[in-house]
């Protein structure tokens, strides 16, 4: 990973002391932070945006023959069988009344390791998570601000697409390109169309296809692409009080902020100080094409994370209904 910065990297306390917080304004056990934001009426709305009943899947697919890109410390999910029709050439086989035979499969995976939804204690700095909750309750699995009541309660709302690579006339942004929140207006006002309170941001970038291309040099001086922290920048996100962003890159921002030469800060102001909940690694490309076509980018968004006690983050099979 590419860490080198001009300057004495600041620590995230002193960086982001001035930056807004969310903490404590739905309760002293709150764990879905902005998520409290999609409310039936938030629901109603996305339904609102239907027009034709298209539904696009935005899940990668694990296992991919091609790769799976993940974060550089991580390994991609490896599945093994356990049982085939081979299973039956032993002995020692099951038998069933009947005769029935089967297959069977298990996963070993990060949790974080394709699409999936970060739970709100996923990251932290300064001793505290989302809430103020202490950050020794993430030993040994998350006691609290884990992603069981982010599946429990399940996200529904409108989503909008901003396709940045499209607005930039590329196939996919470059490595470390960043954008900001005055970017994501344009890109918004190009497709004709209003960035909403309350409205699921989904940013395509179309990075990964890289991953696609250039195999394992994909992870030479990574840095990936995206929004850039600012003051201004949360500042908004806190004003339209967003819910959820969601991308189709490995960590949802740029890798190493150029100004401050701070890693994913976002993660910190974003989603430890305001409860937005962060979507990554997600496939766009059908979406981006479906909008494209039709001159729609806004639709109904559906997403259920898996629901698993104490984790860090759950794959999800996100769902566009335009
Ligand atoms: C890291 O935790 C580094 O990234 P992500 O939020 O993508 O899991």
């Amino acid at each position: 990973m590419s860490t080198s910065t001009p300057h004495p990297v600041p620590e995230l306390t002193e960086y982001l002391r001035d930056s807004p917080s969310n903490w404590g304004k739905w309760g002293p056990d709150d764990e879905v932070g902005s998520l409290n934001y999609l409310t039936r009426d938030e629901v109603l709305r996305g339904i609102g945006h239907v027009v034709s009943g298209n539904v696009v899947t935005l899940q990668r697919l694990i296992g991919d023959p091609k790769g799976d890109p993940v974060w550089p410390s991580r390994t991609p999910a490896v599945r093994t069988m356990v049982s085939d029709e081979s299973t039956w050439d032993s002995a020692d086989a099951p038998q069933y009344p009947g005769g029935a035979h089967y297959a069977d499969d298990k996963l070993e995976a990060f949790l974080q390791g394709s699409t999936q939804y970060d739970a709100l204690g996923h990251a932290w700095y300064d001793g505290q998570l989302w809430n103020g909750y202490d950050a020794r309750t993430t030993i040994g699995g998350l006691d609290r601000a884990s992603i069981r009541p982010i599946a429990d309660r399940g996200i529904v709302g409108r989503g909008i697409l901003l396709d940045m690579a499209r607005f930039r006339s590329k196939a996919a942004l470059e490595p470390a390109e960043t954008f900001t929140h005055e970017d994501l207006l344009a890109c918004a006002a190009a497709q004709g169309v209003t960035i909403e309170k309350h409205d699921i941001l989904i940013i395509r970038t179309n990075f990964l296809q890289r991953f696609f291309d250039l195999g394992d040099a994909f992870y030479e001086d990574f840095c990936e692409p995206g929004l850039t922290h600012s003051t201004e920048l949360v500042r908004w996100f806190h004003e339209i009080e967003l819910p959820n962003l969601v991308t189709d890159t490995i960590a949802n921002e740029v890798t190493i902020d150029p100004e401050s030469g701070i890693a994913l800060p976002l993660h910190s102001a974003l989603m430890r100080n305001l409860g937005v909940t962060l979507t990554e690694l997600c496939d766009l490309e059908a979406l981006a094409d479906a909008c494209a076509e039709h001159g729609q980018y806004t639709f109904l968004y559906v997403a259920a994370p898996l629901k698993i006690h104490g984790a860090t983050g759950a794959p999800v099979n996100p769902i566009a209904i335009l």
